[in-house]
């Protein structure tokens, strides 16, 4: 940079090309061209007005929302179909319904009080399997924690859901986090971690490390438009724009940050008028509609790669369940509210219309497929509620590569209180 500067200086202010200078940053300035009567700030690319406009805030508003189907299930136009085999858009139901009946009984176990928290993803269901089935099994995915359908479309058994949020021994977290704080390495999901939006800049640092790989592949950023408020969106939207990073931010709308509606939340066009600000080819979808987000993540993806391009998708859906379960969002909801979305805009209804109209599904279909679905889940459920907890030792290690003395004291005096008072303790659940 100082070899720059000394040119510079020694150049004066004359037309300096960034092939002279031999800059290697990917977009450089454009020549400086001081006789002509055009702006020359640095920072603009404009020309000068004689007029004093204010620019309202809102004059990106109403970006239009991409669908493929109607809520009936029918197409609406023919040449944005996307044409999935029978094999695949069965592949999307049985994702969607699992993930509804695993939500079921895990919400039904809380209450019950055989785990300690919850989350549902009802009426998200389109927004996860669309985008996961538009992305290549080695895309790396970051997630927000409502997005387990990612993760079960990618073939995450059942079995090892239900093991983190029983947090059990067959938990590769070892109970360490609360439930729906999923994550594999096989399967290329980076663990969930509560803390809003700090997914967002370190995704967009891994795409920025895939990047410079030159590998086939791109990170997908999920979050939910709450989280969008935070510090840390701002600072991933901007690095990824300016660093040329293959990632797509994919915003699930879902109308709610707990109980604080979208109309408490910002005053422009929702999440997808922040994309030009920043420099991010954008795009509004319909987000109940399964085939409009697999193909707009489809196309994302595919320009992503090849481009080096960041992308943000911003899709609009309804979070039909309470926030979580120590959440109740008829304090702040009307259930009529709620009603229309679960009755009139279902994502795995739409689907299933679908379905219907084509001939490759019916109503026995769905009644065999119901039960045999409540089945599998119910025998993961079984058998999470018997396995063991993991040795307590395990609150102890994998902090420090060699255990420092004030946690071994911490750990010894937790085997001496045991030893006196271990008979109030549910000792036989865990590993010994
Ligand atoms: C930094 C931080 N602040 C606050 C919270 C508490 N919190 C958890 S979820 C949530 C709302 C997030 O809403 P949104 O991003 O729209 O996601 P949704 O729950 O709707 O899927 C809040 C405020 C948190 N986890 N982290
Ligand atoms: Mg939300």
């Amino acid at each position: 940079m100082a070899a720059v500067r000394a040119l510079l200086r020694g150049l004066g202010r004359a037309t300096v090309s960034c092939r002279t200078l031999m800059l290697s940053h990917a977009r450089c300035q454009p020549e400086f061209t001081s006789l002509e009567e055009k702006p020359q700030f640095p920072g603009a690319s404009a020309e000068f007005v004689d007029k004093l406009d204010f620019i309202l805030p809102n004059v990106i508003s109403g970006i239009p929302i991409y669908r493929v189907m109607d809520r009936q299930g029918q197409i609406v136009n023919p040449a944005e179909d996307p044409q999935l085999s029978r094999e695949m858009v069965l592949k999307f139901y049985h994702t969607m319904t699992q993930l509804n009946t695993m939500d079921r009984i895990l919400y039904e176990s809380q209450r019950q009080g055989r785990i300690s928290f919850y989350m549902t993803n009802y009426g998200e269901e389109g927004t996860h399997v669309g985008s996961a089935a538009a992305l290549n099994d080695r895309d790396l995915v970051f997630g927000q924690y409502r997005e387990a359908g990612v993760l079960m479309y990618r073939g995450y058994p059942l079995d090892s859901f239900m093991a983190q949020c029983y947090g059990n021994s067959g938990d590769p977290g070892k109970g360490r986090q609360m439930p729906v704080h999923y994550g594999s390495k096989d399967l290329h999901f980076v663990t969930i971690s509560s803390p809003l939006a700090t997914q967002i800049p370190q995704a967009v640092g891994a795409a920025y490390a895939i990047k410079r790989e030159n590998a086939d592949r791109v990170v997908i950023c999920y979050f939910g438009e709450g989280a969008a408020s935070e510090g840390d969106a701002h600072a991933g939207f901007n690095f990824a724009a300016t660093l040329d990073c293959p990632i797509l931010f994919f915003c699930r709308n879902n109308g709610y940050a707990i109980s604080t509606p979208t109309s408490e939340q910002y005053r422009g066009d929702g999440i997808a008028a922040r994309g030009p600000g920043y420099g991010l080819q954008s795009i509004r979808v319909d987000g109940n509609d399964v085939f409009a987000v697999y193909n707009a993540v489809k196309e994302a993806r595919r320009r992503a790669v090849a481009e080096n391009q960041p992308f943000l998708i911003e899709a609009m859906t309804y979070r039909i369940g309470h926030h979580s379960t120590s959440d109740d969002s008829s304090a702040y909801r009307s259930v009529d509210e709620v009603n229309y979305w679960d009755k009139q805009d279902h994502p795995i209804s739409r689907l299933r219309h679908y379905m219907l109209s084509k001939h490759w599904w019916d109503e026995e279909q769905e009644k065999a497929w119901r039960k045999k679905s409540r089945k599998m889940v119910m025998e993961a459920f079984e058998q999470a509620e018997r396995k063991l907890k993991p040795h307590p030792d395990n609150m102890f290690s994998d902090v420090y590569m060699e255990m420092p003395a004030h946690i071994m004291q911490q750990r010894e005096s937790l085997w001496r209180h045991l030893k006196i008072y271990g008979e109030h303790y549910p000792l036989d659940h865990y590993e010994k």
